[in-house]
């Protein structure tokens, strides 16, 4: 009704229906207004004029800037350059806020950040929640579960579920971590006739249920983790007592890898157990875990290590190194972080593992931390004596583990660690920087001309993988330079850009191609590490903070062991 009032009211007012005097009377203003705007540039002073340069393009200024021949354009030349200087400090006094800006934008991006990661991890796990609820993984572009193997195709999964809880719990998402507490009491269930990787289930399933223990007090994770842990010890069956890769968790038997060296067992698998084995000790009061982890440092002390380095496999018959590969990144890495971290979350009592690792990183530095001709500091792999120039996203991880180490590293190496750990964070920046979509590949490389880059076409994807934003969090914990968080941003919005599709976040298969093709996966790992680092990265230093807490492999914090501590979580700080 009021719309049909209001119509025949603008028709009434409308130009069409005045008389011709009145028309007349209306061109001859507007005329008059035309001539006044024109007549005033004329008269109006020269810094005006340079303004109205800028709409009207005066070739008169511009002329006169360039000769300043004659005395006349001499005076105007005298006014411009005081109004050019004028502007040059104006520029100038731009500048400096902007650069102040700069500075300040890590509070900013902060405030963007915690908006942000909650839309991301909101959507991540929402999406996750929709379409997938139940499953290990999210396909995000098919919109359906993905059962990924490593986790045992029968093992009932919900590996998402598993690896966020913490996530969601650090995130104050209290709704979905309710309603992933009550999945886990409902489904979880290890009495299943599967295969499952050890390494994998330790660090995702055992990590994960742990931590949430530990953050939320609920007796249920306690017992699952212990639960879950109890069928993890057939694995420890074999004549060194060095784990097997694969178990089959009704039978209890247990295999390796049926590609790696000669039947061996992979470092980085069977030395990524030491963390979570010493809590569920503590837990359950049962030492058999403890025995079976500090059982693998006395099998690996009798051994020779090739020039102080750990080869990457070892046959668990035998008690002998297999092929001698080396590397900080896949098969290699999380075992150097584990030696490391066994000793802070010792409370500093366990004085073997903080000898172990700071020797091993002194063999990594000896004999596998190069630097390029453009000035990149970068850790190769070591392959029989010989050094491939490549450099893993997973190698990533150690700016981080060697930033946290720098304090505690004997002969005054503070300085000179945190120096290194600062030079990977920048070269793993530029492995990012360097790509079209601005996310890292899998691998990158320092010979053939390249620099940071990857040459393989199967070196070039990116999976949503944390260990680059991992670094950036312990380098920003550390220093407080803000560069951190500007990488970090950078980050998000490449994600953001790239990575989000509309049914989750997923990899790419090159991040060279100049629009993403995606890989329809969104790893369990995406929540569990790189959302959580990303928000830690932004996060007051009070959050979780690195004296009390340890990160597993995974992400998943566990408390500083004080000799006093009992198992109540209430205790923690
Ligand atoms: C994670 O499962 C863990 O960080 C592991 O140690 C290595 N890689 C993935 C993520 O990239």
């Amino acid at each position: 009704l009021r719309i049909r009032k209001t119509r025949p009211q603008l028709k009434s007012a409308s130009p069409t229906s005045f008389r011709l005097t009145e028309k007349f009377i209306l061109l001859l203003v507007f005329s008059a207004f035309i001539t006044l705007c024109f007549g005033a540039i004329f008269f109006l002073p020269d810094s005006s004029k340079l303004l109205s340069g800028v709409f009207f393009h005066s070739s008169a200024v511009e002329t006169n800037t360039r000769t300043g021949t004659d005395s006349d354009s001499n005076v105007a030349v005298g006014t411009e350059e005081k109004i050019l200087t004028k502007i040059r400090k104006d520029h100038e006094k731009a500048l400096v806020e902007a650069k102040d800006t700069l500075q300040k934008r890590p509070d900013e991006i902060k405030q963007d950040i915690q908006d942000e990661k909650d839309k991301m991890m909101t959507f991540a796990w929402d999406s996750y929640k929709r379409y997938a609820w139940g499953s290990n993984e999210l396909r995000p572009v098919s919109k359906q579960g993905h059962s990924s193997n490593l986790f045992g195709e029968y093992l009932s999964p919900g590996a998402t579920i598993v690896d966020a809880l913490d996530t969601l719990y650090i995130m104050e998402m209290f709704e979905d971590f309710d309603m992933a507490t009550e999945w886990v009491e409902k489904n979880l269930d290890f009495n299943v006739n599967a295969e499952v990787s050890v390494f994998e289930v330790n660090i995702r399933f055992v990590g994960g249920l742990l931590s949430a223990y530990y953050l939320s007090g609920k007796e249920v994770f306690r017992r699952k983790a212990i639960e879950l842990g109890e069928k993890l010890l057939p694995a420890f069956k074999t004549p060194t007592g060095i784990p097997w890769a694969l178990l089959n968790l009704k039978s209890g038997i247990g295999r390796n890898w049926p590609w790696a060296s000669g039947g061996s067992s992979i470092l980085a698998e069977y030395g990524t157990l030491h963390l979570e084995f010493m809590h569920l000790s503590k837990l359950s009061g049962n030492p058999a875990f403890a025995e079976k982890v500090m059982n693998i440092r006395k099998v690996l002390n009798r051994l020779d290590k090739p020039q102080g380095l750990y080869p990457n496999y070892l046959n668990p018959n035998s008690g002998q190194w297999g092929q001698h590969h080396v590397s900080v990144g896949g098969l290699g890495d999380s075992f150097y972080e584990y030696l490391l971290k066994a000793w802070l979350m010792s409370d500093k009592t366990d004085e073997e593992g903080k000898k172990l690792y700071y020797e091993a990183l002194q063999a990594i530095e000896t004999s596998l931390i190069r630097k390029s001709s453009g000035g990149l500091t970068y850790i190769a792999e070591w392959k029989g004596g010989l050094l491939e120039h490549k450099m893993g996203h997973l190698t990533c991880f150690a700016g981080g583990m060697i930033a946290l180490g720098a304090d505690g590293a004997p002969e005054d190496k503070t300085g000179h660690q945190m120096e290194q750990a600062s030079e990977i964070a920048r070269t793993c920046h530029e492995s990012y920087a360097r790509t079209t979509l601005k996310l890292g590949p899998e691998a990158f490389r320092f010979d053939g001309g390249v620099e940071a880059i990857a040459t393989r076409q199967n070196e070039k994807y990116f999976i949503l993988r944390p260990e680059v934003i991992e670094t950036y969090m312990y380098m920003w914990r550390f220093t407080h330079d803000p560069k951190y968080r500007e990488w970090g941003w950078e980050a998000v919005q490449a994600l953001e850009k790239h990575c989000r599709v509309e049914g989750g976040y997923s990899g790419v298969r090159d991040v060279y191609a100049s629009s993403p093709n995606h890989d329809d996966v969104q790893q369990s790992f995406y929540l569990a590490e790189t959302l959580k680092y990303l928000y830690l990265l932004f996060s007051d230093d009070d959050h979780l903070p690195l004296e009390h807490w340890v990160f597993n492999t995974e992400a998943h914090p566990l408390p500083v062991i004080r000799k006093e501590m009992t198992d109540k979580p209430s205790q923690l700080e």
